[in-house]
């Protein structure tokens, strides 16, 4: 019986973007679709987050600014991790200014963004000119690029017509749009059913994920892996489930929790591939 998804073998072998083949690569050499949200403010927490969560996910996924005793050295840290874990890294930096702001912001500055971040994101609220922006600095690095389709959030108002320009936007640029922050696959939105045109393998990636609550004090929502992958999502982005929500991390907690979430996000690929 063929299911109604693709492999992540298959779709790796297949892609047309080098970036996101590297991401369903290291997904099938890891039996690991999780990405974690490392968002602490202290570098030795966040690095030692990362060294025990590393063997159990994809992908890092960083807010680099919050950092309050940020120094080059992170990066440098950070990169040898991702080399000893076999990880890509994801800068969530939800770029949303003109094409010429953000290749700065991307390229320069403190963070340097581009020189080490794989993956990065960005609204598509200014239009196309944000992707031209920040493809002049990451297409010649091999980087790619996430445009916010959905939001987690109560409220979000990337919905109806906005997500379907930015799927459009996406099509329009495929040599450096990879796929989506969304809640579900992309691949058909704004598509006839009769639609013979080229099939889209967008990478959806999904925040509010988590399994023991259903949100937060500040609008987060919650769901399960399950529920995110049966609704198309190739990748969970789970933060506070993992290394917690109190004021110190409790690191053998954190490994807990990283394997629960590898094997609950594995385990609900697996079953769709049954579907
Ligand atoms: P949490 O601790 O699992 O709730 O963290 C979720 C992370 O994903 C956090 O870094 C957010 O900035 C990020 N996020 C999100 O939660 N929802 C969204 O729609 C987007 C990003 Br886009």
């Amino acid at each position: 019986m063929s299911s109604k998804f693709v492999s992540y073998e298959e779709r790796a072998k297949r892609h047309p973007s080098s970036a996101a083949r590297s991401l369903l690569e290291t997904i099938v050499r890891k039996r690991s679709n999780l990405c974690v949200s490392v968002d602490v403010t202290a570098k030795a927490d966040f690095l030692d987050i990362i060294d025990v969560v590393g063997p159990y996910v994809c992908l890092v996924k960083t807010h680099v600014d919050i950092i309050e005793d940020f120094d080059s050295s992170l990066i440098a840290t950070l990169q040898e991790l991702s080399k000893k874990h076999d990880f890509l890294i994801f800068e969530d930096r939800k770029f949303a200014d003109i094409g010429n702001t953000v290749a700065l912001q991307y390229s320069s500055g403190v963070h340097k963004i581009a020189s080490w971040s794989h993956i990065t994101n960005a609204h598509p609220v200014p239009g196309p000119s944000i992707i031209t922006g920040l493809a002049s600095v990451g297409k010649p690095l091999g980087r790619g690029l996430l445009l916010l389709a959905e939001m987690s959030t109560k409220g979000s108002l990337a919905k109806g017509v906005y997500t379907e320009e930015a799927v459009q936007m996406a099509r329009a640029h495929r040599d450096f749009v990879i796929g989506f922050i969304a809640q579900r696959s992309m691949n058909a939105v704004g598509k006839s059913s009769t639609d013979t045109g080229d099939e889209d393998d967008f990478l959806v990636l999904t925040p509010g994920v988590g399994l023991d609550v259903k949100g937060d004090a500040m609008g987060q929502q919650y769901r399960t892996p399950e529920e995110v992958l049966n609704d198309g999502s190739d990748v969970i982005i789970v933060g506070r489930g993992i290394y917690g929500k109190g004021p110190t991390v409790d690191i053998q907690s954190v490994q807990v929790q990283a394997e629960r979430y590898r094997a609950a996000g594995w385990s609900a690929y697996e079953k769709r591939l049954q579907l």
